[in-house]
């Protein structure tokens, strides 16, 4: 079993990718941050559970809505800020804002808005591990939405035919943008596709944050053994719109939305650790408010921040032309 210390550092960054996704909420509101929001309120345990069972050498992949994937695996939140707030100082220098970034050096290989786009990235990383001898894992984290998506099933292929040390986990938040998983998906469980890929899935709750450590830890374990490839499929539910323009209920039942957030995973553990006797509710009171204060500061930090140069705007593109248009 996981210790008290391990699960209150748990606790306290689920609270963390809520307090973030709140502060963005609020600065896209307010015309501070550029692009759209995708909160990943109610989501926590996956991305926590899943990189708090990794080393900081094993890498991950994300996707649009990856903010908590990022901030779970060790991101600097006012890079991170930055980023969304298309600063100077983000991790692609304000250029690609939330759904674009990528840093090595805390093993983030990257995130991009093209449902599915990142599969490949963590498949190819493994393969880059197998080929080194060098034991990292890669995840990629999707959403049961990407499960529909071509390049999805090549990446899931080629690992299955080279036990690549991957990890798969599918966040089944039951919708794609307004769609149904029921309405897009001809089976129950996308997990049951693993087996044609010729590597085990697994459906777990993924708002069990204990759990979903537990079940990455093994499937790492297993990935450094040589033994392949594993599929999560964590079934989770986001509390909010697709995007910050989506109040989210119209396709939604409200029933369904509180149901969901009674299976909240940071009360989850909250309740546990408590009953428990190893948390009191005013130190819970406490971590939190000094999350909240830490993500003030940040935003401030950031607002505060020099936007990109003008001159930048040629920078860093594949293709520019020399020629002067008049
Ligand atoms: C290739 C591609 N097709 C369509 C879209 C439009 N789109 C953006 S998010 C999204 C839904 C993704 O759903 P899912 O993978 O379940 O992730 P979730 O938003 O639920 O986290 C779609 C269809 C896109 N960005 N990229
Ligand atoms: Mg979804």
């Amino acid at each position: 079993m996981l210790d008290t210390a391990k699960r209150k550092e748990m606790l306290r960054t689920m609270i963390k990718l809520r307090a973030f996704e709140e502060k963005l909420e609020e600065l896209y509101q307010k015309r501070a941050m550029y692009g759209s929001t995708h909160s990943y309120r109610g989501q926590e345990a996956v991305a926590v559970g899943v990189c708090s069972a990794l080393e900081p050498k094993d890498l991950i992949a994300s996707y649009h809505r990856g903010t908590g994937h990022i901030i779970a695996k060790g991101a600097d939140l006012y890079r991170l800020m930055c980023e969304c707030m298309g600063r100077l100082d983000g991790y692609s220098k304000g250029r690609g804002g939330k759904m674009h970034m990528g840093d090595l050096s805390f093993g983030f290989l990257g995130n991009t808005g093209t449902v599915g786009g990142t599969v490949p990235f963590a498949t190819g990383a493994a393969l880059a591990a197998q080929i080194r001898g060098s034991k990292e894992v890669a995840v990629s984290f999707l959403g049961d939405g990407a499960m529909n998506q071509g390049v999805v099933h090549e990446a899931m292929n080629f690992a299955g035919i080279w036990k690549l040390p991957v990890i798969y986990v599918c966040e089944n938040n039951l919708y794609a943008m307004t769609v149904s998983v029921e309405k897009s998906v001809a089976i129950k469980h996308v997990a049951e596709r693993a087996k044609g890929y010729g590597f085990e899935g697994k459906v777990i709750d993924g708002n069990d944050v204990e759990l979903v450590y537990a079940e990455t830890l093994k499937a790492a374990e297993k990935g450094r053994a040589g033994g392949g490839a594993t599929f999560l499929e964590c079934l989770t539910y986001r509390w909010d719109g697709h995007f910050g323009g989506d109040p989210g209920t119209a396709y939604r039942a409200k029933e369904e939305i509180e149901a969901w957030k009674q299976r909240c995973p940071v009360k989850r553990l909250k309740e546990k650790l408590i009953a428990e006797g190893n948390l009191q509710s005013e130190e819970f009171e406490k971590i939190t408010a000094a999350v909240y204060a830490e993500i003030e500061e940040v935003a401030k930090k950031a607002q505060a921040s020099p936007m990109p140069p003008k001159e930048f705007e040629l920078e860093s593109v594949f293709a520019k032309s020399e020629v002067a248009h008049g």
